[in-house]
């Protein structure tokens, strides 16, 4: 085994069990400073390699850092991404439980659902909404396992870009049938409005931040797949939240996605 994937396989290990047992850790970059982001990719591959011999399934993938405010707070001019398994879904109905979490924050998202496998390097938004059978509200849980949410781009691009859960409101409809890039959105807390946004902040239309995501993973002779949901990114700002919490997104003309925590 050379060093670079002994390496490799203790961070693996660092940040699934920091997920695992729930707990903060230090960030990777401050003890290897010199990882690039392929490294950091990689890291991300066979961190989700650990979970599918847990018995996890991917599901799809997930956008990052898609928005300008998001990027310009982070310094980068990228977006990322990374991936959904099938114990991310949660249900609307069913009490999110907090204690399975670290310092979990929730972020209004629009989830495609994909119909017809896409793969390449050229590809637009409109190569991705005419693979698109529907679009669908959702919320991301994001949790990430670094102490104080604080990170490089490095740091959590390894961390499958602070995944924990999503959930997908019951109103899927085609994206023939929106104007997807000129959706509202309102992020309430308890029933007082703590985040308003439009669509058009992810990358200016949300199909454009997938055929991101599909060119990039393009790059690695990987594409999309018929049955795969994409969450395009972030509309506005994540929010905290703490059991007894209820969070409700509500888009205009794509219905509303809501949970509450215990
Ligand atoms: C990184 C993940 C960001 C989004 O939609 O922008 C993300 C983070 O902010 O922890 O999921
Ligand atoms: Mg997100």
């Amino acid at each position: 085994m050379t060093l670079a994937s002994t390496i490799e396989t203790e961070i693996v290990e660092y940040l699934y069990t920091a997920e695992k047992e729930k707990r903060e850790v230090v960030k990777v970059t401050d003890h290897y400073p010199n990882l690039s982001f392929s490294d950091a990719y990689s890291i991300q591959q066979k961190l989700i390699e650990r979970h599918l011999q847990d018995g996890s399934r991917c599901i799809g993938y997930k956008l990052g850092l898609t928005s300008k405010a998001k990027q310009q707070m982070m310094g980068v001019h990228e977006a990322i991404y990374g991936y959904l398994t099938d114990d991310m879904l949660s249900l609307e109905w069913e009490p999110l439980e907090y204690k399975q979490f670290i310092h979990p924050k929730a972020e209004p998202e629009i989830a495609f659902l994909i119909d017809e496998d896409l793969k390449g390097t050229n590809l637009t938004a409109e190569d991705v909404l005419r693979v698109t059978k529907y679009v669908a509200p959702a919320i991301e849980i994001i949790d990430s396992r670094y102490l104080n949410f604080k990170f490089t781009l490095t740091d959590v691009i390894a961390d499958n870009c602070s995944s924990a859960k999503f959930l997908m409101g019951s109103k899927w409809m085609s994206p023939s049938r929106l104007d997807l890039g000129n959706l509202g959105v309102f992020m309430s807390k308890n029933g007082e409005v703590v985040q308003v946004g439009a669509s058009a902040a992810v990358l200016g239309h949300p199909a454009t931040s997938v055929a991101w995501a599909v060119n990039k993973l393009g790059e690695v002779n990987k594409g999309i797949k018929k049955g795969e949901i994409i969450l395009s990114g972030a509309i506005s700002e994540a929010i905290s939240f703490k059991p007894g919490d209820t969070i409700h997104v509500q888009f205009s003309d794509l219905g509303s996605v809501a949970f509450s925590c215990k």
